[in-house]
């Protein structure tokens, strides 16, 4: 019997990174209607005093496309609610984009946020090599934990002057190759989602062909 699905959305990217390296301007970039809770923790386990914030990000966009061949575009989900006959007969798939906090000290919440991820934005700092050492263990939590997974590495703030490239980031973190953003710039930001999202769709193909069943709910 096919497990029952409730999901309310066809794909759902997980968005980590280490603490400020854009996860949340890269979220509202994409949905300016996305939520964020930011929340000041107290660090009482770690018999500190003080508080460090910790961030959640939700955000609805759709990816619609003509075709299967077409990159499409990424649309706010209220935005595509408003405007829904436009993209009458296109490919219409609802993203959900999953903002987790940052801070190695939190594995435990990203582990709580991880089921039904069906894809990974890994977002690094282009501008900070100080933060290579959290951005790599977070990679590689993220790599333990999800197993074989679609995931795109994100050099962002390029904008800035003192940004390593694209290609200088993915070898600090030892992967293949990492696409560059401006997580502030509409195009940027949809560009890199569209890049994991084609990626998303070919995996949950191959599983398809492979067992007869699917990853991902229909769109309705
Ligand atoms: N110049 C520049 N600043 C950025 C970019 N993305 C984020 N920021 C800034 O970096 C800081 C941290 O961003 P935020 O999204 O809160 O990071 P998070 O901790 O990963 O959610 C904020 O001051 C943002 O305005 C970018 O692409 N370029
Ligand atoms: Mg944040």
């Amino acid at each position: 019997m096919p497990k029952l699905d409730l999901r309310a959305y066809d794909f759902k990217v997980y968005v980590t990174g280490p603490f400020q390296a854009g996860k949340t301007t890269l979220i509202h970039t994409l949905d300016p209607d996305a939520i964020s809770i930011e929340r000041e923790m107290r660090e009482a386990y770690r018999g500190e005093k003080g508080t460090t914030t910790t961030g959640f990000d939700l955000g609805r966009v759709i990816w619609v496309r003509k075709d299967e061949s077409h990159d499409g575009l990424i649309v706010p989900k209220k935005e595509f609610e408003r405007e829904a006959s436009e993209y009458e007969g296109w490919i219409v798939k609802e993203i959900e984009l999953r903002g987790v906090p940052g801070q190695l000290h939190f594995k435990f919440v990203r582990d709580t946020m991880r089921s039904n991820t069906d894809g990974v934005l890994m977002v690094v700092d282009s501008s900070d090599y100080g933060m290579i050492g959290d951005a790599s263990a977070i990679l590689a939590e993220t790599i333990a934990s999800f197993g074989e997974i679609p995931l795109e590495v994100i050099a962002n703030k390029q904008d800035r002057d003192d940004a390593a490239s694209p290609e200088e980031v993915a070898t600090w973190l030892g992967v293949d190759r990492a696409t560059g953003t401006c997580a502030k710039e509409q195009e940027s930001a949809k560009n890199a989602l569209i890049r994991l999202l084609r990626k998303v769709e070919a995996f949950s193909n191959a599983v398809e062909a492979e067992t007869g069943t699917s990853t991902s709910v229909p769109s309705s």
